[in-house]
């Protein structure tokens, strides 16, 4: 099922059965080293090592190029200089890799609200919920690596399989710049061959008690009787052991904490006094603020808006609605309504935003009469078009009119 390419490392074949495998991990590719040779292109297809010169530092991480020398994450530079004299050594610039992984993740938010980031390069996705709109998990795999591609110049793994624990050990397989699925029945089948540490959670100490037993493999783990290991290695570890080596891994993918509201407001440079422009900027702020709930997995159950006018003075209004929401069109009709009972006393107006509050998790309410169905399947729609395309590809008719003012702030 899975054909080799470079020695160790494994990719898919097109036509693999990823039935039920909905949990994706993607891992960024020697990520600060990819960052800095994106920045600086004669660096590519160099040794190039991230970390402070002096021979006391450690290496933060090196390019596949400079691993071929084994050089590897958390060794003394010294090391790494002894092992690899050409390695080209770049001090490390955090601020950049955050905003490289901000990218990164924007994509992945793009796919599935269910986004669990692991460290600044990896993450979590389940992609259940997408596979109605965006197709299989392993073509919701490839289009995730090429987006990720295009937003960003950077490669990154991807492992798809039904656990948390095999489509990471999948992702890992399948580096540098692959994609492995393990099928949900063929499992047994990869997991049982590998080593011990393969297991998560295995370190040193606890492969040396396993070893003592004459347990090498995750297969000879599974066939340990669980009161065996438990003396081995004491009992939380053995159990969770003993089913992650059986394939169970029950942990699901945990999103981010609930936000309290999203909101988007709009600054002028030159104060406006055209309420049609002003409607159509509240237009495309609803929409966002609706893209954003819906990336969330988010309802909203208030809308305000905030005007602010040339005179600095700030008025903000809200409105209830009858049943949460996440559609554009639901917040934007709220959201003029109330702009209209301001109007004209507020032109010209200088900064105008629109907030979503009173959020709750868990898609919509389930009610019989659902006036925002359709609003709601176009806008999917949209969503799904924008996690293809790109943000800029899709965008409401009314907001391509040519009419707006000169003076509007870009
Ligand atoms: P990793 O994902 O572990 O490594 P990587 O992305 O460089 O390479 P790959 O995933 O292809 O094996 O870590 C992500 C980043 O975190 C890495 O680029 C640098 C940083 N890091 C350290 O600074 N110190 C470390 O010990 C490790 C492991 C990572
Ligand atoms: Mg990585």
């Amino acid at each position: 099922m899975a054909r080799s390419h470079t020695p160790g490392r494994l990719v898919s074949a097109d036509d693999v059965d990823d039935t039920g495998a909905t949990v994706l991990h993607v891992d960024m590719d020697a990520f600060f080293a990819a960052v800095e040779i994106l920045e600086d292109p004669s660096l590519a297809g160099k040794p190039v090592v991230i970390g402070h010169p002096s021979g006391r530092s450690v290496v933060s991480t090196a390019s596949y190029e400079a691993r071929r020398y084994g050089v590897n994450s958390a060794m003394p530079m010294a090391t790494a200089l002894r092992l690899c004299p050409d390695a080209i050594v770049v001090p490390p610039r955090h601020a950049l890799y955050a905003e490289y992984s901000r990218r990164v993740m924007r994509v992945f938010h793009d796919i599935t609200p269910t986004v669990e980031p692991l460290s600044i390069d990896e993450a979590f996705l389940d992609v259940s919920g997408a596979v109605r709109l965006l197709g299989r998990p392993a073509s919701i795999g490839r289009m995730l690596r090429e987006r990720v591609a295009e937003e960003t110049g950077l490669t990154c793994s991807v492992g798809v399989a039904g656990t948390k624990f095999l489509a990471k050990l999948a992702s890992g397989m399948a580096k540098p710049d692959g994609l492995l699925v393990i099928p949900v029945d063929g499992a047994l089948d990869i997991l049982h061959p590998l080593p011990i540490r393969a297991l998560w959670g295995v370190g040193g100490k606890t492969e040396e008690s396993l070893a003592r037993l004459g347990l090498r493999t995750v297969g000879d783990v599974a066939e340990t009787p669980l009161p065996v290991l438990r003396r081995a290695v004491g009992d939380a570890s053995a159990a969770r052991l003993h089913d992650l080596a059986n394939g169970r891994d029950a942990r699901r993918v945990e999103t981010e904490r609930v936000e309290k509201s999203v909101g988007h407001e709009e600054t002028f440079e030159t104060d406006v006094a055209d309420a049609a422009f002003l409607e159509r900027e509240l237009l495309r702020l609803s929409d966002r603020v609706a893209a954003r709930l819906r990336s969330e997995g988010l309802t909203a159950t208030t809308v305000s808006i905030k005007v602010r006018s040339a005179d600095f003075s700030t008025k903000t209004r809200s409105r209830s609605l009858p049943e949460p929401t996440c559609v554009g069109r639901r917040i934007y009709e709220e959201s003029v309504t109330l702009f209209r009972e301001l109007c004209p006393e507020v032109l010209p107006v200088r900064l105008i935003g629109v907030r979503a509050e009173r959020l709750s998790s868990g898609g919509h309410a389930a009610s019989l009469w659902d006036p925002d169905e359709a609003w709601r399947d176009t806008e999917r729609t949209v969503d799904s078009l924008r996690a293809r395309f790109g943000t800029a590809a899709v965008t409401s008719a009314s907001l391509l009119r040519k009419d707006a003012p000169p003076d509007r702030a870009r």
